[in-house]
């Protein structure tokens, strides 16, 4: 069962987001669709979404769901955005539930309801479910964070933030509630999908200034990828893994993104003057590199 994968690549964010289509039936899923927010100014926009629904539209395609892999640390997710225009259900990992936790005592934010109910499903390890007549599992893929799942549709496997293209490596593991040992582990069963899996990452960096590049295959991590080919040991990795995240600065937009994002995507309520705010904890992420 091959779905139809087409990727629209934000080149603000470097984010990857999908389209995933059963040629059979014209229903989809969209994966990790991008609400643009410009920090410059304050600006919102839906131009990455609305690109998302005019493909749809002119592929004659039906949305089935909206999915996100986690709670994102560098853009605003659309998925709220996207069920406001077409009504499909939007799902995210259970363990969304410990994300909110954890961010709702960073941002001290008593209100913020850290049930999960911002979404119409929360998955967990093993479930199943169809995009049309292709059947999807979900994989709890955590490392990067706590929340992490990876969509495997047919012989597709949406990996997000777990290994970037081949010459990229791997995403870091030093968010609140990541851990490099359990993204070593989650990579280890993505890779102990069959080898011809067709892999579809989160982000592209562009390594050295080439072209974004976003489908490998279980094979070519296996072989090529710089962090994971080299490594023969979990410590081996998590040694690497951690020595890199000590230089890497936080995501210029780590603030601003997870507070609408543990909120199903959701900005915050207008003030009384019918303007939105964000809140940010000063000092909140102790002992992270300035860059
Ligand atoms: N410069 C980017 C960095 C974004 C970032 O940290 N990306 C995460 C994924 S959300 C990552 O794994 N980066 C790996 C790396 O930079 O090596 C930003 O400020 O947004
Ligand atoms: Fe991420």
């Amino acid at each position: 069962m091959k779905p139809e994968v087409t990727a629209l690549f934000d080149p603000r964010t470097f984010s990857v987001q999908y389209v995933v289509a059963d040629p059979a039936t014209r229903k989809c899923a969209i994966i990790d669709p991008v609400l643009d927010f410009d920090e410059k100014s304050g600006s919102t926009a839906t131009l990455n979404a609305d690109r998302i629904l005019d493909f749809v539209e002119e592929n004659g395609l039906s949305v089935q769901w909206i999915l996100d892999t986690h709670p994102h640390a560098d853009h605003f997710s659309a998925a709220l955005y996207l069920k406001s225009k077409t009504g499909a259900p939007t799902a995210i990992g259970e363990r969304v539930v410990e994300v909110q936790k954890l961010w709702k005592g960073i941002y001290n934010w008593p209100e913020l309801q850290d049930d999960g109910s911002q979404w119409d499903k929360l998955f967990a390890e093993g479930e199943t479910f169809f995009v049309g007549e292709i059947p999807a599992r979900v994989l709890y893929s955590p490392g990067h964070t706590l929340a992490s799942i990876t969509y495997v549709i047919g012989d597709a496997a949406f990996i997000h933030d777990t290994l970037f293209m081949p010459d990229s490596g791997t995403a870091r593991a030093d968010f609140p509630g990541g851990s490099a040992k359990r993204l070593w582990q989650s990579i280890q069963q993505i890779l102990s999908l069959p080898d011809d899996t067709r892999l579809f990452t989160g982000h592209d960096y562009q390594p050295g200034g080439r072209e974004p590049k976003w489908e490998s295959t279980v094979a070519e991590q296996k072989a090529l990828n710089t962090h994971i080919s080299k490594c023969r040991t979990e410590a081996e990795y998590v040694a690497i893994r951690e020595a890199r995240d000590r230089t890497l600065p936080m995501p210029k937009l780590i603030l601003h993104a997870l507070q609408i994002n543990i909120n199903g995507g959701r900005l915050p309520d207008p003030e009384a003057n019918g303007r939105r705010y964000l809140k940010f904890p000063l000092d909140g992420l102790k002992g992270s590199n300035w860059g």
